[in-house]
């Protein structure tokens, strides 16, 4: 009896016996379109980092330098993501819960986009924040939700479970959505307004709402939602909005932000650690 139980428990051992790395690296290069979403975006992200050093290569003010850095991290944080998914390290085939369309089966989850985008998205807002002459506790509020949006939406396309847990944590991702939503929209458009921005924000602020709702729309019609999409689909669509989010607005600030208007600068002193630091001569 005890033989036949360990024998079941080894034969459930070796048939649910995850994708090796190897396999998943192998998946990917066999699908030319999906592995081409991943390497298309490791190339941009590389030239946008180039393009920012070119750009910012005469800055001098240190509020205008803090923007080219958020920038740049965007992309940083972009190309170690986007290698991570070539490598077949942050993907694995998740089996889903019954009720989902695609129930029983182990699905092709690109999970390391949620994570990578925890890193991502705070620079994006805060480099829009500064661009808006916003405070602090606006900036670290819309870094904070955009954290838990990312988190909440890793714990979605995570959890196995039950399939109403996974639409809960989209819910709960949805709603901290919302509040950078209202952010961007009504404070910092406020804010673009007095600090003499409105222009540029105006063109961030439509490329950055409009691209980001297609994150959850796609999510909900890719695979881990109701599958009504193909994987390299849903890849190449948050490829593409990726471009759109990151790159066409990292783009759009450089060139606004190489120049240092009198509206994004502050002068010697912006950010110092120590209040007499720069303050004397001696
Ligand atoms: C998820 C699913 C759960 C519900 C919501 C989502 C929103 C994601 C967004 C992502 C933006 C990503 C960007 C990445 C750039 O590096 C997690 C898809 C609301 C808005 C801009």
């Amino acid at each position: 009896m005890d033989h036949l139980v360990s024998q079941a428990m080894d034969e459930s051992i070796v048939l649910q016996a995850p994708e090796t790395q190897r396999e998943i690296f192998e998946f990917i290069f066999d699908d030319p379109l999906l592995a081409w979403s991943f390497v298309a975006n490791i190339a941009l992200a590389g030239l946008t980092i180039l393009g920012i050093l070119y750009l910012g290569r005469n800055l001098t003010d240190p509020r205008a330098k803090l923007i080219a850095v958020s920038v740049m991290l965007i992309s940083v944080v972009s190309i170690s993501s986007y290698s991570g998914l070539t490598a077949g390290l942050t993907i694995s085939f998740i089996e889903m819960p019954a009720g989902h369309p695609r129930g029983g089966e182990e699905v092709f989850t690109m999970w390391g986009r949620y994570l990578t985008w925890t890193f991502s998205t705070p620079f994006i807002l805060i480099a829009l924040g500064l661009i808006a002459g916003s405070n602090l506790t606006k900036i670290l509020t819309s870094v904070a939700f955009t954290i838990a949006m990312c988190v909440t939406g890793l714990a979605a396309a995570l959890t196995t479970s039950s399939y109403l847990l996974r639409w809960w944590w989209f819910v709960l991702s949805t709603s901290f959505f919302i509040v950078i939503v209202y952010i961007i929209l009504v404070e910092w458009t406020a804010d673009a307004a007095a600090t003499g921005t409105g222009d540029l924000f105006g063109t961030l602020k439509i490329l950055t709402v409009v691209s980001w709702f297609g994150y959850p729309i796609l999510w909900a019609l890719g695979v881990e939602g109701f599958a009504v999409l193909e994987v390299w689909m849903t890849s190449w669509g948050y490829s593409i909005l990726d471009i759109i989010s990151k790159y066409m607005v990292t783009v759009l600030i450089m060139l606004y932000v190489a120049n240092e208007p009198a509206e994004i600068i502050t002068g010697a002193g912006f950010g110092e650690s120590r209040a007499s630091v720069g303050a004397t001569g001696d």
